[in-house]
């Protein structure tokens, strides 16, 4: 049996993260980012979100996955195969684990902020698969996807289902898109993409009737607390997601039910009653715009399969350019 290899490629510098925090919350209008929802109950309560009755992008993709995995996996052979697939934000791996035998993938990179959260995961996918090639990275890719040298030079497919690419702004996005471009080395990418919808949909998906999602953005608070040595009180913050039309995006904020002051070592901030912290965006796509933003940076023969709603898109983008492509073999 083979064992997983690790590497580590940029620590957050906690000093760094600690500016940048309170710079975000100093700001006129307050914003934490939504990279720190992740801490281990901010995790579970993720998953538990997923679980949820009115969070259908987990199991539409899933669906779309069940339905057109086979489809999916030929148009990779057709442009050539990959020999590595690259999962970006891979958690737990099972949305990954599921499509090996499919894709018949032989070497997996699992990317994740910290490669701690990556080492059980993939221990447990090496006893299901022996002989696979497994490689943890840790590595914040939301600033640049650099992949190392143990990724291989060959062609990769770039996997970034969940549509977490919604919490990228439409420029931001289109950064990734270049970078996910090239780190693919004349392979691929498959990403999951949550479409514009009804606002009643978004808004109940963002905001259910049992109160995870609140639970899982007020944690926040509770992880800024640790992180800074901040005083913010739970009692003070409701949770508030409503979907911005105009922009094509879900909001969530933290909204104080009263006045309150939140004190740190060097600072504070007094919030006024009904005051906000910004805590996420979740950008929603039109199939054809996100298209266009596929092709402005770079990919070609683009597919997409989606499900009888039309409420999610998985997304496949080639790399090379077919009129080029005739003189191999
Ligand atoms: C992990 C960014 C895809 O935007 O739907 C779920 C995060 N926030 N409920 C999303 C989230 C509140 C999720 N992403």
């Amino acid at each position: 049996m083979k064992t997983p290899a690790f590497l580590q490629i940029d620590h957050a510098d906690p000093a760094v993260l600690r500016a940048e925090l309170i710079d975000g919350l100093c700001a006129e209008t307050a914003n934490i980012a939504p990279k720190h929802f992740y801490d281990a109950l901010g995790a579970r309560l993720f998953s538990a979100i997923t679980e949820l009755p009115e969070y259908y992008p987990t199991r539409t993709e899933a669906a779309i996955f069940a339905r057109h995995g086979e489809a999916m996996a030929a148009a990779v052979r057709d442009i050539g195969g990959a020999s590595t697939w690259v999962d970006l934000g891979a958690g737990n791996c099972e949305k990954a684990a599921r499509l090996f035998d499919l894709f018949g993938v032989k070497r997996y990179a699992a990317v994740d902020i910290s490669v701690e959260y990556l080492a059980h995961a993939l221990e447990h996918l090496q006893r299901r698969h022996p002989s696979m090639d497994l490689l943890g990275i840790g590595m914040d890719f939301s600033r640049q996807i650099t992949l190392p040298l143990e990724c291989g030079d060959g062609p990769r497919l770039i996997f970034y289902p969940g549509s977490s690419i919604g919490n990228f702004d439409p420029a931001e996005s289109l950064r990734f898109l270049l970078q996910a471009h090239q780190a693919a080395q004349g392979g691929a990418l498959l990403i999951g993409v949550d479409l514009v919808k009804p606002a009643d949909i978004l808004e109940a998906a963002y905001d259910d009737r049992l109160g995870v999602t609140a639970a899982f953005n007020r944690n926040l608070l509770l992880h800024v607390n640790r992180l800074i040595g901040s005083d913010f009180r739970l009692a003070d913050w409701r949770h508030v997601a409503h979907y911005n039309g105009p922009a094509s995006r879900i909001e969530m904020h933290l909204e104080t039910v009263r006045q309150s002051t939140v004190r740190w070592v060097g600072g504070e901030r007094r919030f006024a009653m009904g005051q906000r912290i910004h805590t996420e965006n979740s950008y929603k796509w039109r199939i054809a715009d996100f298209a266009k933003l596929l092709a402005r940076a770079g990919f070609t023969g683009v597919r997409h399969w989606t499900d009888e709603r039309e409420w999610f898109a998985v997304f496949l983008a080639g790399t090379l350019n077919p009129a080029a492509g005739t003189s191999a073999n």
